[in-house]
């Protein structure tokens, strides 16, 4: 089911759902037009590129990297405990010739239930489908604090526990903790969110790390689209998470 995303059981997926979770400051006059994500994507032969509906819908014919269909979304604005409410559904993502789902799940949240109760309905249809499943999660709200990097492993084993094919966590710069997370993944594949724009030396010894700790490979969107150069810095990325 993860041929289309992955290969020789490792990925690179470029992340493009920041314009709904954090809103058009992540952007400049370049990367808010998809159509440059797109050819990015592309040109880096990215294993599959995530968006939310509305872009999938208005740039589908554009776009000729597999699709990662993002069925939950939320704002940044509010500051309480969040919840990403569905938006999407398994049978539009079907439409849309979606080759997975993602999901965002957060864990220790107040809502963590109702996250957990969605997740299990979408979960179920895209079994149905038969498409891959790949969640975001993050250990977020008033209970987790900033704790967020001590839940790391708890993220990936929560991931296992419901059923996610590809778990996307952040990495908390504890290479051992990440190795225990990825044990904890089991059979599941454990991904590494970017963050915020960081230097390249930074940013690729970070890769080499998560690479050494078992990690199948990233799902990054900052670091590759606000780079002067993005086809540059994901060559070298794939060539440290393919061992070329
Ligand atoms: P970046 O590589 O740009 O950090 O993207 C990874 C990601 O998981 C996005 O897919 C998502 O929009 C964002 O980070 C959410 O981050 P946060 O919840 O920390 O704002």
């Amino acid at each position: 089911m993860l041929g289309k995303i992955m290969k020789d059981g490792k990925t690179l997926i470029l992340a493009y759902d920041q314009g709904l979770e954090h809103g058009p400051s992540d952007f400049d006059e370049k990367n808010v037009n998809p159509e440059y994500i797109l050819k990015i994507a592309k040109e880096g032969k990215f294993n599959a590129v995530a968006f939310h509906k509305g872009i999938a819908e208005k740039y589908r014919e554009l776009i000729k990297t597999p699709l990662v269909l993002k069925l939950n979304g939320k704002t940044n604005i509010s500051k309480e405990d969040p919840i990403s409410p569905t938006v999407c559904s398994v049978e539009e993502a079907v439409k849309l010739k979606a080759d997975a789902i993602g999901f965002t799940l957060y864990i220790g949240s107040e809502y963590e239930y109702k996250i957990f109760e969605e997740f299990a309905k979408v979960q179920k249809e895209a079994r149905r489908k038969h498409l891959p499943i790949i969640t975001w999660i993050y250990p977020r709200g008033k209970a987790v604090g900033k704790n967020e990097g001590k839940y790391m492993a708890y993220a990936a084993r929560v991931g296992l526990e419901l059923g996610a094919d590809i778990i996307k966590i952040k990495y908390n710069g504890n290479a051992r903790d990440l190795a225990w997370a990825v044990e904890n993944a089991g059979k599941a594949k454990v991904v590494i969110a970017g963050g915020v724009k960081s230097k390249e030396s930074k940013l690729l010894n970070q890769v080499r790390e998560i690479m050494d700790a078992g990690a199948a490979g990233m799902a990054i969107g900052r670091n590759i689209w606000q780079a002067k150069d993005p086809i540059g810095i994901t060559e070298r990325i794939q060539k440290i998470i393919w061992r070329r």
